[in-house]
């Protein structure tokens, strides 16, 4: 193909034009654009210091164990969760529930005393906790905040760069190793009714660790 042909109709010749055209305005274009864009744009996007608006959003993956266990008035049962993971943990719970629907009479709910035992996770400063409820659905809830104010609901961050929003959302690599708790069961029956009465009571117990990634969406306005 030689240039004769390349331009041997005037159509061809309006579209070599257009063609060197644009060869030539692109490269001023992207020479000039980012003088166009804001300072504090260009700033964000590349991870540094201070900058608009991003849209925050959690990707939300949990971890779960659950058993159940039967037990009689005063018995105990130890329960451990072995937690690891490679994303980070936004928060650590432990769910007792329990439904008490073999009473003769009304009256007298079992209940479960939960009291967890936090010497097994290696990393962090947790505290133990301990709390009562009656058989009547979730009866106890144990939950340790991994990050402060974890809530896992998506929000618009102003004024922070990427960096910070990141740093306000590690984990540090807190709350891994073995997460433990022990269940008391506090059975109640109606007294005198006899061998039918009320014995035992069945709790499931429920562990949850939140692990999510974060999505950072910079606002971009137009
Ligand atoms: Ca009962
Ligand atoms: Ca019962």
């Amino acid at each position: 193909m030689d240039l004769d042909s390349l331009v041997d109709t005037p159509r061809k010749q309006a579209m070599l034009g257009i063609s060197v055209a644009f060869m030539i305005i692109f490269p001023a274009y992207f020479a000039v654009m980012p003088m166009l864009i804001d300072d504090d744009l260009m700033a964000s996007s590349s991870g540094g210091g201070p900058s608009g608006e991003w849209v925050v959003r959690f990707e939300e993956t949990s971890i779960t164990l659950q058993e159940s266990v039967n037990l009689g008035d005063g018995d105990s049962h130890d329960t451990f969760f072995d937690l690891e993971s490679d994303l980070m943990i936004g928060y650590v719970q432990v769910v007792v529930a329990c439904n008490d629907n073999d009473d003769l009479t009304p009256g007298f709910s079992d209940a479960a005393d939960v009291a967890s035992d936090v010497s097994g996770v290696n990393s962090g400063n947790f505290s133990d906790q301990s709390d009562s409820g009656l058989c009547q659905g979730d009866a106890v809830t144990l939950r340790w905040d991994v990050i402060p104010g974890y809530n896992g609901t998506e929000y618009t961050a102003s004024d922070m760069s990427e960096n910070e929003i990141r740093a306000q959302w590690d984990d540090m690599g807190f709350a891994r190793g073995t997460w433990a708790a022990t269940i008391t069961a506090d059975v109640s029956s109606s007294p005198g009714i006899g061998p039918l009465n009320d014995n035992d009571e069945d709790y499931d117990i429920t562990w949850t660790a939140m692990t999510f990634t974060l999505s950072l969406e910079p606002v971009v306005e137009l």
